[in-house]
C-alpha cells in the first residue's frame, strides 16, 4: 500500500520520536471543531522533557470529551444487548385494533430489540441466574410503539409502590457493595419471605428460564394485560407473547456457573456471531385476545401482573413475525441510547388500570431524562420515529436540534403555520369508565398468591421440577439467615408440599417449618398447562446450535468432514477444539483449523460435543486436565458425545466403562451411518435419561 510518513512536528521532535505511517488518501484526524490534528500522540511541551503547555487545545479536547463518555447506566436492565429488526404483519388485526403493524398481511415495521439482564451492572456476566428483558420499539407508520417486556409472563410484585424496594433488595448490599448480579443473598430472599404475592414469579425465577441458552431462544411476553381498540372506538383485552423459533432453550446451572468464567459475554457473542453470519433469529407474535366476560369469568384478576392465562384456557394465536436481521454498528448509539418507555403507545394501543403498568407509566420518562441527560433524547436515531414525521412546537432544550424555522412556536396560531391536531388520526384513549374513592387499598382479586405458583410448579416434568428445587436450596443456602430460609420453606409449603420438603431436606433443616399465613388458600384444581414447560416443548431440531468438536493429531479426517457436514446439514455450526488453537493435523496430515485451544473452549460453551483423537496424541490429551473437564463436565451436563480413539481419555477423566446410550463411538462404524446417528440424536436438547429422571 502506498504510504507516507507523518509529517514531523516541530522543533522539539526528538531522536526518541516514532513516525507513523498513514495510508494516503486517509481521513484526517481533526478535533471537535474540525481542525486537522498534525500529531495524535505527543501533548505540546515546553522543551522535550518540560511540563505540558495550558494552551494545548488539542489535548484539552481529546481529554475533556473522554472525561465524559459514560452516562448513568440503567437502574435496573443496565446489561443489554440490542439488535435492528423488522416485524412483519401475518393476520390482519384491523377488526380489533387500528394499530399500524397489523392493518394488513405482509406489512413490515422496523424495530429495534434490547435484550437486558435486570439486577447486574452493565459489566455484570451475561449467564446470572436472572430474568431477562425483552423490549421491543416498532417504528410504525403512525408513531413509535415501545412494548417492553421480560422473558418471564408475570412480576414479583403487583403495585409500582414495592419496586423501589424490590430492586434495592436485589442489588448488592449497601453497605458491602456485593453480591454482583446474584438473587442469591439475604437481602433479595429476605424481602421475598415478607412479600407472599412474588412466589409465582419466584418459580418462574428459579426454573431453567432465567439461565437461558441464547438470547435467540427466550420467550418474551408483556406481562400487563393491555387492551386494543378499533377504529369504531371498541377495546378488547389483550395479553402479548413473543415465541422463538428456535425454541425455548436453557442450560444447566453448573454450566452458567462456568459460562460466566469462560466467557462472559457468551449471550451478546452468541447473538452478534448469529447476526453476523445471516443466521437471523425469528419470534412469532401471538396474542392472548380476550373480553370482559372472560375477564370476569377467569379465576384471577387480569389487571393482576402476578397472573398469567394459561394458553390450555386461551390460546395464544400468532399474528406476526419479528426478523432480528442486522446487529448495531455501533453499541453505544443504539444499544445504551435506546430509551424505552411503556408510555410509547399508538393509536390501536391502549393501558388497562393495571396499578404495576400505571406506575411504569409515570417511571420511564423521567429514568431516559436522568440518563440520556435531555429531554431532546427523542431526537436521536434510535428513539426518533422512523415511521412517520415528528411535527410539534416543542424546542430548545439541551442538544436540540432542527428548531421549526420562522416566527410561529405555538398553537393556535393565526399564521396558519405549522403542524395542527387531528381528531381522527390522533390518538384518543379508550373511554373506560372509572368510579371509586381515593383509597390505598389492594383489590381482594388480587389476594391469591400460591395458586398459579402451584400450577407452574406440576406443569413441570421431573428434571425441571429437580432444577428448580436445587435453585432454591442454592440461593437459600448463601443467605445467612435461618430465619430466612425457614421462612421462604414456609412458602413453599403452600405451593406443594413435596417441594418444600425437598428444600428443606437440601438445607438440611431439622424440621418443617409452619405453612405461611396465606390470604386465600391454595386451589389444588387448577391443570398442569404444558405450555409453561421448556422441555415438554422443545425443539426437535439441532438448528441454531453448536457442536464442539475437540480434534487431536492423526485424528480420522474423514469422520471429521462427515460430521461438519452432518451438523451444517442440520442447521447448527461446529466448532473446533484443539490442543493448540492453530489446529491439528489429521490422519492425512492436513491441518485443520481450529477455533479454541482446550484450555479456552471448554464444553459448557457448546450443546452437544464430540472428541476425535488420533493415535498421535490421544494418550497426550488424555493427561490433559483440561481435556478430562471438557469430557466430564459434557457428561455431566447430559449432552450427547461422539468420540473416537477416546478410550485413554475415558480412563482419565473417571468415566472408564461409563458410556451410555448418549454416547456414540464415532469410529465403531464404517460408513456414514455413526455420524448420521449421532447427529439425528442430537436434534433432542440432552439426554436426560443420563441424570435417572427421565
Ligand atoms: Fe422496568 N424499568 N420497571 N419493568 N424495564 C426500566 O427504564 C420500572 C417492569 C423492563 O432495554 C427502567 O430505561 C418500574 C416490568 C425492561 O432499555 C426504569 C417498574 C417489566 C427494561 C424501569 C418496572 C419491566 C426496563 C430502567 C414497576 C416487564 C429495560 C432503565 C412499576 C414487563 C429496557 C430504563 C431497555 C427498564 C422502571 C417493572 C421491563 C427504571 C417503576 C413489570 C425490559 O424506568
Amino acid at each position: 500500500m502506498t504510504s507516507r510518513t507523518q509529517p514531523q512536528t516541530g522543533p522539539d521532535a526528538g531522536p526518541a520520536e516514532v513516525h507513523q505511517t498513514v495510508a494516503l488518501g486517509a481521513e484526517v484526524l481533526t478535533t471537535s471543531q474540525g481542525v486537522a490534528i498534525s500529531d495524535n500522540q505527543n501533548s505540546l511541551k515546553a522543551g522535550a522533557r518540560g511540563p505540558t503547555l495550558l494552551e494545548d487545545f488539542v489535548l484539552r479536547d481529546k481529554i475533556f470529551h473522554f472525561d465524559h463518555e459514560r452516562i448513568p447506566e440503567r437502574v435496573v436492565h443496565a446489561r443489554g444487548f440490542g439488535a435492528h429488526g423488522t416485524f412483519e404483519c401475518t393476520r390482519e388485526l384491523s377488526g380489533i385494533t387500528r394499530a399500524a403493524p397489523f392493518q394488513k398481511v405482509g406489512k413490515r415495521t422496523e424495530t429495534f430489540v434490547r435484550f437486558s439482564t435486570v439486577a447486574g451492572s452493565k459489566g455484570s456476566m451475561d449467564l446470572a441466574r436472572d430474568v431477562r428483558g425483552f423490549a421491543v420499539k416498532f417504528y410504525t407508520d403512525e408513531g413509535n410503539w415501545d412494548l417492553v417486556g421480560n422473558n418471564v409472563p408475570v412480576f414479583f410484585i403487583q403495585d409500582a409502590m414495592k419496586f423501589p424496594d424490590l430492586v434495592h433488595a436485589v442489588k448488592p448490599e449497601p453497605d458491602r457493595g456485593f453480591p454482583q448480579a446474584q438473587s442469591a443473598h439475604d437481602t433479595f430472599w429476605d424481602y421475598i419471605s415478607l412479600t407472599p404475592e412474588a412466589m409465582h414469579m419466584v418459580m418462574w425465577q428459579m426454573s431453567d428460564r432465567t439461565i437461558p441458552r441464547s438470547l435467540r431462544m427466550m420467550e418474551g411476553f408483556g406481562v400487563h394485560t393491555f387492551r386494543l381498540v378499533n377504529a369504531a372506538g371498541e377495546a378488547r383485552f389483550v395479553k402479548f407473547h413473543w415465541k422463538p423459533r428456535q425454541g425455548v432453550q436453557s442450560v444447566l446451572w453448573d454450566e452458567a456457573v462456568k459460562i460466566n468464567g469462560a466467557d462472559p459475554d457468551f449471550h451478546r457473542r452468541d447473538l452478534w456471531e448469529a447476526l453476523t453470519s445471516g443466521d437471523q433469529p425469528q419470534w412469532d407474535l401471538c396474542l392472548q385476545v380476550f373480553d370482559q366476560d372472560f375477564a370476569d369469568r377467569f379465576d384471577f384478576d387480569v389487571l393482576d401482573a402476578t397472573k398469567l392465562i394459561p394458553e390450555e384456557l386461551l390460546p395464544a394465536e400468532p399474528v406476526g413475525t419479528l426478523t432480528l436481521d442486522r446487529a448495531v454498528d455501533n453499541f453505544f448509539e443504539f444499544t445504551e441510547q435506546v430509551a424505552f418507555c411503556t408510555q410509547h403507545v399508538i393509536p390501536g394501543i391502549d393501558f388497562t388500570e393495571d396499578p404495576l403498568l400505571q406506575g411504569r407509566n409515570f417511571s420511564y420518562l423521567d429514568t431516559q431524562l436522568k440518563r440520556l441527560g435531555s429531554t431532546n433524547f427523542t431526537q436521536l436515531e434510535v428513539n426518533r420515529p422512523r415511521g412517520c414525521p415528528m411535527h410539534n412546537f416543542q424546542q430548545d432544550g439541551h442538544m436540540r436540534v432542527g428548531n421549526r424555522k420562522g416566527r410561529v412556536n405555538y398553537e393556535p396560531n393565526g399564521f396558519e403555520e405549522g403542524p395542527r391536531e387531528d381528531p381522527l388520526k390522533g390518538y384518543v384513549s379508550y373511554a373506560a369508565p372509572v368510579e371509586g374513592a381515593k383509597v390505598r387499598i389492594r383489590a381482594d382479586s388480587f389476594a391469591d398468591h400460591y395458586s398459579q405458583a402451584r400450577q407452574f410448579y406440576i406443569s413441570q416434568t421431573a428434571v425441571e421440577q429437580k432444577h428448580l428445587r436445587d435453585a432454591l436450596v442454592f440461593e437459600l443456602g448463601k443467605c445467612e439467615l435461618a430465619r430466612v430460609r425457614r421462612a421462604v420453606v414456609g412458602h413453599l409449603r403452600n405451593i406443594d408440599e413435596d417441594l418444600a420438603s425437598g428444600v428443606a431436606a437440601g438445607l438440611g433443616l431439622p424440621e418443617l417449618p409452619p405453612p405461611a399465613t396465606a390470604a386465600r388458600p391454595t386451589r389444588q384444581d387448577l391443570p398442569p398447562s404444558a405450555a409453561l414447560s421448556i422441555l415438554k416443548n422443545a425443539p426437535g431440531s439441532f438448528a441454531g446450535r453448536v457442536m464442539g468438536v475437540m480434534i487431536g493429531d492423526g485424528c480420522d479426517g474423514a469422520v471429521l468432514d462427515r460430521l461438519v457436514a452432518a451438523v451444517s446439514g442440520a442447521g447448527g455450526k461446529v466448532r473446533i477444539i484443539a490442543p493448540r488453537v492453530t489446529g491439528a493435523h489429521d490422519d492425512g496430515g492436513t491441518l485443520r483449523a481450529a477455533q479454541f485451544s482446550i484450555a479456552g473452549g471448554p464444553s459448557v460453551l457448546f450443546d452437544a460435543v464430540a472428541i476425535l483423537l488420533g493415535p498421535d496424541d490421544a494418550a497426550t490429551v488424555a493427561q490433559t486436565p483440561q481435556a478430562q473437564t471438557f469430557l466430564r463436565d459434557a457428561f455431566a451436563h447430559a449432552k450427547f458425545i461422539g468420540h473416537m480413539q477416546t478410550e485413554a481419555l475415558f480412563e482419565a477423566a473417571g468415566l472408564d466403562g461409563k458410556a451410555d446410550a448418549g454416547c456414540f463411538d464415532l469410529g465403531a462404524v464404517s460408513d456414514a451411518d455413526g455420524v448420521a446417528d449421532f447427529v439425528a440424536a442430537c436434534t433432542d436438547l440432552r439426554f436426560w435419561e443420563r441424570s435417572g429422571l427421565a
